[in-house]
């Protein structure tokens, strides 16, 4: 809009126009500041021109099944897919059955070129994932054939509820869940693959017969499609030379093996609100892209660097997870779709073949093979679980990686450094960790110090950690070219660089200058990038030293999209193309694991904040969501990204605090803290151009409000352990939408400006400027649920509050039948809280109950995996406090005790107290203003099982 009043006003009056165009370049770059022109939308993308065209008018479909089968061992249904009018290039498909209710189905060219295979997505999908014989629903027909995905003790009524049903002609793959039809495949019949095929043609020549042939369903549909839009959108001889060349912004890809995508829908039946495919800066609930009076781009996801993005766009961001969950009163289901390649999502409300309202799904990928999962549901805990299955749980984060972080590009010297550490003291706000970003080290040589600036990093790590708080440094996967740098001159002489398409090491520039790329897609080179962080190749780090990974997407100034070349070459001879999405996933493993290598005696985890990222990511470290802005819209937009993260299993996950770019007002970084205090990553961050903005420095009442803040979190800390805990056995999202805990009020599917921190917390953060109220949802009427405000231990029933929200309020509700363990005195950092007792608050449900749960463990070691843990349960029930193992005892002991319960709630003040190892009578006290009882010094241990009477 203001792009073109700038035109039409520079004709009227040449002065006024030159200063009226200052000011709107100006307002735009506030406003819009990223550069499009940069980044392709779907329109630039060759493939996903091509393929985007609604083939609706071929309803009777292009595909079908033939010579269906059961493989030799009863886990495959293998067949053909066959194009009904070109029956040369048979495809095979591959049908199996995963234990808990998963579907998976492959596609890929029956007779695959000789000098290049398709790719199939590595060492994302657990090693451990099992199939289950297939038992027919009904045998295969010149018609149909269906399959239950149940295992075989299920009934034969549960098998036939839930299975799937396979069309022949044209091939169309529904699932039903407890009978109802659920995600239908294909059922748009968009279903595309162009086999890959040796280049005849000549760029800029007419393509030869033959490949005309081959090409004429989708060029000759793109023409129809196009013929009664606009002009310029008709395809062109450049166009179909396209397939085997393309350009973008001066950028020429050589695409050596020509078209090669694939694309398929899926319609999700009966459901209006689906999820996931982060990261976007968009709602939680997915938007529309596509019908009737809707134009907006798909959603793109391929990894990249974007330079100032905007709020609220479909354009791709640093990661990728091409998961989408959908959610209705009746069930939650899921697809994802294993393609590592640049991929697009467009959206579409339909309504499905009973006619129900349903949201349709288009998946376009330049390359890969074909290859999807369709995850049965019915529940959003099941979904979790299936979902966790396939990619894994979050790694369990260091209990120091949980507190607060201190970083901004960049702390300048150990004398900076050591002047902020201090100042965290005098102002006495806790924090655990001090960031050093990419200035720290020799021209941007990783691995090495800037030795004027930082002449004694050991020391410094050492007074860092002599407070038990640790250091972070950033490691970005580009290596500058300069031979006296080890890094350098190892890589090349190893040949561990990523080849460009002549077959010499890819260069591109970035911050040392003139870089190149390691391939962590080779295991070889991921093992020696490993190697590299052992305390004697890493020189002058310590054991409180750990590491951040930045522009792994990975980031290259000079390339395409400030990215690498699709052209360039990985081991094996596959192209960048193909797992461009998997570079960060892969750089972030190699750095993580060689935290794990370097101190194998300590048995440490580790801890890599990664900006790039792949589903299954969150097995190895944290991410945060780049470079955002100071702005209040940007505070606002960080809930529903850290959702949508968290949905698709990365919960492990944050937002700059304060904002990347800019200088947030006071009030904007007092807000800012008290939302990133209930958000999983909690770490301040800020440009190198932007003014300092450490919590103390703007003064009353701003210090107190980022105090209490971030007490909050520390204080909350044995929450958020525990929950990450029951994240490793369970998947589900430590960041919660409110529709995950009260999955049958649809009034929630679209909240995303409130959230659960596990089950138990509902969080409103106050996201707006000068917003002294707010109204807060407070869910779970049907079932009586109430809440209780965890700052004054108010009760309220589920309802829909107006609360007041002073600059130091923070709304938080504690869940009514709920009970959580903190740790309230006040310390400088987690690790000096680890023997501190707790706080156990209990909320009592309107019948007088409470669940909740306790997990400890050493908080930085992998003995937890061999049994080194406390893991119990609070329950009260019938006047009855009852503290026990959760599934089974360890040998892991602590010697901290319980130093205060409070339970609100209560409806009758009891008399006694009795601990029922004896009959210990307990001191207590009721506040009846707040029907709060506390049980003060209580002398109960953490380590052993107990009970206590209410008479
Ligand atoms: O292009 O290392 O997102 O957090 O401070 C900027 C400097 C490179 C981008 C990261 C940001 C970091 C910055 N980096």
């Amino acid at each position: 809009m203001i792009k073109k009043q700038e035109r039409k006003s520079s004709s009227l009056m040449p002065t006024f126009c030159v200063i009226f165009f200052v000011f709107l370049v100006t307002m735009t770059s506030l406003v819009e500041s990223v550069d499009h022109s940069k980044f392709k939308t779907c329109g630039d993308s060759n493939f996903c021109k091509r393929n985007r065209i609604n083939h609706e008018n071929n309803k009777e479909g292009f595909y079908r099944l033939t010579s269906i089968q059961l493989s030799d061992d009863k886990h495959s249904i293998l067949g053909d897919i066959v194009q009904n009018n070109n029956e040369a290039q048979p495809l095979s498909l591959k049908i199996q059955v995963y234990k808990d209710r998963m579907v998976r189905v492959t596609v890929v060219e029956k007779n695959p070129l000789a000098n290049k295979k398709r790719y199939h997505v590595q060492d994302v999908l657990l090693p451990t994932i099992s199939t289950l014989p297939l038992e027919w629903v009904e045998k295969p027909n010149d018609k149909q054939f269906s399959f239950t995905y149940e295992s075989s003790q299920a009934d034969s009524q549960t098998k036939k509820n839930n299975r799937v049903q396979v069309q022949i002609n044209p091939f169309v793959l529904d699932l039903y869940v407890n009978g109802e039809l659920s995600i239908s495949t294909n059922d748009k019949g968009l279903f595309t693959f162009e086999h890959m095929r040796e280049k005849i043609a000549q760029i800029d020549k007419p393509a030869p017969e033959e490949i005309k042939q081959q090409e004429q369903v989708d060029l000759n549909k793109e023409e129809g499609e196009q013929q009664d839009q606009q002009q310029e959108e008709k395809p062109t001889t450049n166009e179909v030379a396209g397939l085997w060349e393309e350009n973008f912004s001066g950028h020429q890809d050589s695409k050596p093996h020509g078209p090669m995508a694939i694309g398929l829908d899926f319609t999700f039946a009966g459901s209006q609100t689906i999820y996931g495919i982060p990261e976007h800066s968009t709602s939680l609930a997915l938007k529309t892209t596509k019908g009737e009076g809707i134009n907006e781009q798909p959603y793109r996801l391929y990894n990249l660097d974007v330079f100032e993005y905007e709020i609220d766009k479909t354009m791709a961001l640093y990661g990728a997870v091409p998961l989408i969950i959908s959610h209705d009163t009746s069930k939650t289901v899921a697809l994802f779709w294993l393609n590592a390649a640049e991929t697009f999502v467009d959206i579409e409300d339909v309504v499905d073949k009973q006619n129900r309202k349903s949201k349709n799904t288009h998946w376009i990928s330049e390359t890969g093979a074909m290859d999807f999962f369709l995850l049965a549901g019915p529940t959003p805990t099941d979904i979790f679980k299936q979902y966790a299955t396939l990619t894994g749980t979050t790694a369990l984060p260091q209990l120091f990686s949980l507190g607060y972080h201190q970083c901004r590009w960049n702390y300048k010297s150990e004398d900076d450094v050591k002047d902020v550490d201090e100042k965290f003291d005098e102002n006495n706000i806790p924090y655990d960790v001090i960031w050093l970003d990419i200035e720290h080290t020799d021209g941007k040589r990783y691995f090495t110090w800037d030795k004027n600036n930082f002449p004694t990093p050991a020391d410094m790590q050492n007074i860092i950690g002599a407070k038990q708080r640790k250091m972070v440094t950033i490691v970005d996967p580009h290596i500058k070219r300069d031979n006296n740098y080890y890094i350098h001159s190892e890589a090349t002489s190893k040949g561990y660089y990523v080849k460009n398409k002549d077959n010499n090491d890819y260069e591109g520039w970035c911050w040392p200058g003139s870089s190149s790329y390691l391939d962590f897609t080779s295991k070889e080179v991921r093992s020696w990038w490993s190697s590299n962080f052992a305390y004697d190749r890493y020189k002058d780090s310590t054991p409180n030293l750990y590491i951040w990974n930045d522009m792994n997407e990975p980031s290259v100034f000079n390339g395409p999209e400030v990215s690498m070349h699709k052209d360039a070459k990985h081991h094996g001879d596959v192209e960048h193309r193909d797992i461009h999405n998997l570079y960060g996933f892969y750089y972030h493993m190699a750095t993580a694991d060689g935290l794990v290598q370097r101190n194998k005696e300590q048995n440490d985890r580790s801890f890599v904040l990664s900006r790039a990222f792949f589903a299954g990511s969150q097995r190895i470290g944290a991410i945060w969501t780049g470079d955002n802005a100071a702005q209040w819209s940007h505070l606002e937009i960080s809930n529903p990204m850290l959702l949508s993260l968290n949905l698709a299993g990365i919960t492990f996950s944050g937002a700059d605090v304060g904002g990347f770019f800019g200088n947030p007002e006071p009030e904007l970084l007092a807000r800012w803290y008290q939302a990133g205090a209930f958000q999983p990553f909690f770490r301040g961050h800020a440009h190198i151009d932007s003014r300092r903005r450490e919590p103390w420095l703007f003064g009353e009442p701003y210090t107190s409000v980022i105090r209490e803040a971030i007490v909050k979190r520390y204080s909350y800390l044995p929450l958020w352990y525990t929950t990450f805990y029951q994240n490793t056995l369970t998947g589900a999202p430590v960041m919660r939408p409110l529709w995950v805990e009260f999955p049958k009020e649809e009034a929630l599917f679209k909240i995303d400006d409130q959230f659960m921190v596990g089950d138990s917390l509902l969080v409103k953060p106050v996201t707006k400027q000068g917003q002294t109220t707010t109204s807060v949802i407070l869910p779970g009427k049907d079932t009586k649920q109430v809440w209780y405000d965890v700052d004054t231990g108010k009760q309220y029933p589920a309802s829909t509050i107006e609360v007041e929200t002073p600059l130091e309020k923070i709304p938080v509700y504690q869940r009514g039948g709920s009970v959580i363990p903190k740790k309230e005195r006040i310390r400088r950092s987690s690790s000096q809280m680890k023997h501190d007792p707790y706080t156990i608050q209990i909320a009592l449900s309107t019948d007088q109950s409470a669940y909740g749960e306790l997990f400890v463990d050493d908080e930085h070691s992998f003995a937890y995996q061999k049994g080194d843990f406390i893991y119990k349960s609070f329950t009260f029930k019938d006047n009855v406090l009852t503290y026990k193992d959760v599934n089974k005892s360890s040998s892991f002991k602590s010697n901290n005790k319980i130093e205060k319960i409070v339970i609100y709630g209560l409806k009758s003040v009891p008399k006694t107290i009795v601990a029922a190892s004896g009959d210990r009578k307990l001191e207590f006290e009721y506040d009846k203003e707040h029907s709060r009882l506390i049980i003060r010094k209580p002398e109960l241990s953490i380590d052993n099982n107990w009970t206590l009477s209410f008479k």
